[in-house]
């Protein structure tokens, strides 16, 4: 266990001494569970290392993590719960990493999802970053890489950036530490509802489609009420997604929430 005076960060800019403590795996009881979402790739376990003191296995190719790690940290007398999930490029995965990547952000609905971005590869890590803000609100952008970013001569207008989406979005270096103190902050606040966000989401023109969706939200709800995020189930019902028709047919869906519950509490 560790203790981070804040003013020992290299990029802290306040003076104020906020103790951040990394509390490794060790169970407590958690005031907040915050998922680490992202590409392949993109330095999510460096993060979850970083923030939790643990020794995720990280490497320069992706598809490392497999399955989801845990572990824990304390800041601003808060207890955090720190989920390190597989690499997943869209919501719509198949593999079974990035499905346990997805199960766990549609269904587990953790406080915060920290969506890590490689930003030399911005425009490709943003198909993800929208389709997780399409079902939830407490989202926040960990602009990852900076460093490559900047060594390739490219300049990310940040606030731009964080005004056409809508959420928190915070540079970091993961693997030297820099930016991380910003990124607690955002933790912190999107997780007590300091900051609320209002991601820009898709809005549709048709009439048809958006009474489609609504109609069936409201079966999927009477049919299913315990089951979260109904909106992105009908959209991908109303594109034939296989695997979600298959899902609802074969009873699934509500399965995979289960699994979620049991898999959280047994921690
Ligand atoms: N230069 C630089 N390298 C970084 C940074 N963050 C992470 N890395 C490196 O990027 C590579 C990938 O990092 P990981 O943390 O394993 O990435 P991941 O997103 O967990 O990868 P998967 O689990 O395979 O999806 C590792 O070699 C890290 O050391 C950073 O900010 N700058
Ligand atoms: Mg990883």
């Amino acid at each position: 266990m560790k203790f981070l005076k804040h003013s020992e960060c290299d990029d802290c800019d306040r003076k104020k001494h906020h103790y951040m403590m990394r509390l490794g795996s060790n169970s407590y009881k958690y005031d907040y569970t915050v998922a680490l979402a992202g590409n392949p790739n993109t330095g999510k376990s460096t993060v979850f290392n970083q923030l939790t003191g643990l020794h995720q296995h990280t490497g320069n190719w992706p598809g490392k993590t497999v399955t989801r790690a845990e572990g824990g940290f304390i800041y601003l007398k808060k207890y955090f719960k720190l989920i390190d999930l597989p690499g997943t490029y869209s919501l719509l995965s198949n593999t079974t990493d990035e499905e346990i990547a997805r199960n766990y952000i549609l269904f587990a609905q953790p406080d915060v999802t920290v969506i890590v971005v490689d930003a030399t590869r911005l425009e490709r890590n943003l198909n993800l970053v929208l389709q997780i803000m399409e079902i939830t609100d407490s989202a926040v952008v960990c602009l990852n890489l900076l460093d490559e970013a900047n060594r390739y001569g490219l300049i990310i207008n940040h606030e731009q950036l964080e005004e056409d989406l809508g959420i928190p979005v915070v540079s970091t270096t993961a693997r030297s530490g820099k930016g991380i103190s910003s990124l607690l902050k955002a933790i912190h606040d999107v997780a007590s509802g300091l900051c609320s966000s209002t991601p820009h989401r898709i809005q549709f023109d048709s009439e048809e489609v958006k009474s489609a969706v609504e109609q069936m939200v409201a079966e999927l709800s009477a049919t299913y009420p315990e089951l979260p995020n109904l909106r992105w189930i009908a959209l991908r019902l109303l594109e034939d997604d296989v695997s979600v028709v298959n899902a609802i047919k074969n009873n699934k869906l509500s399965q995979l929430i289960l699994d979620q519950i049991r898999d959280d509490e047994s921690v």
